[in-house]
């Protein structure tokens, strides 16, 4: 991620191993400003960025972000991100769970748009 973009988004895998289904309601981080859960939409032909209330993991599913549907956008970065980094998350759930986890910085090769789905470096 350049220096120059104000903004990024964070892609990670949550598995759900309880016998109920939960939901991703919010994500917390200290590198940005606000992180907002999007996902990607086909509308008309256009694909767009939507902001949602929450993510939901069924019971013994999971929730994969990627660049071509869900993912956290991280607005508004309070510093550069170094690659290699660690970029902390506190992931807070609907019934009150919390996560944390901790993601590395990866160089960011695929424009935001969404358009591009092919490369490597996702998780
Ligand atoms: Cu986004």
């Amino acid at each position: 991620m350049p220096a120059s973009v104000p903004n990024t988004a964070a892609y990670f895998t949550l598995e759900n191993h309880t016998a109920h289904a939960v939901t991703l309601v919010e994500v917390n981080t200290t590198v940005a400003k606000e992180a907002q859960l999007h996902t990607i939409i086909e509308e008309n032909g256009m694909v767009k960025m939507r902001q949602v209330a929450g993510f939901s993991i069924p019971s013994h599913g999971k929730l994969t972000l990627q660049p071509t549907g869900d993912h956290v956008m991280l607005l508004s970065l309070t510093a550069p991100l170094v690659v290699d980094d660690k970029v902390p998350l506190e992931l807070i759930f609907e019934d009150g769970q919390q996560l944390m986890i901790e993601l590395p910085v990866l160089k960011q090769t695929a424009p935001q748009d969404g358009e591009q789905a092919d490369h490597h470096h996702h998780h």
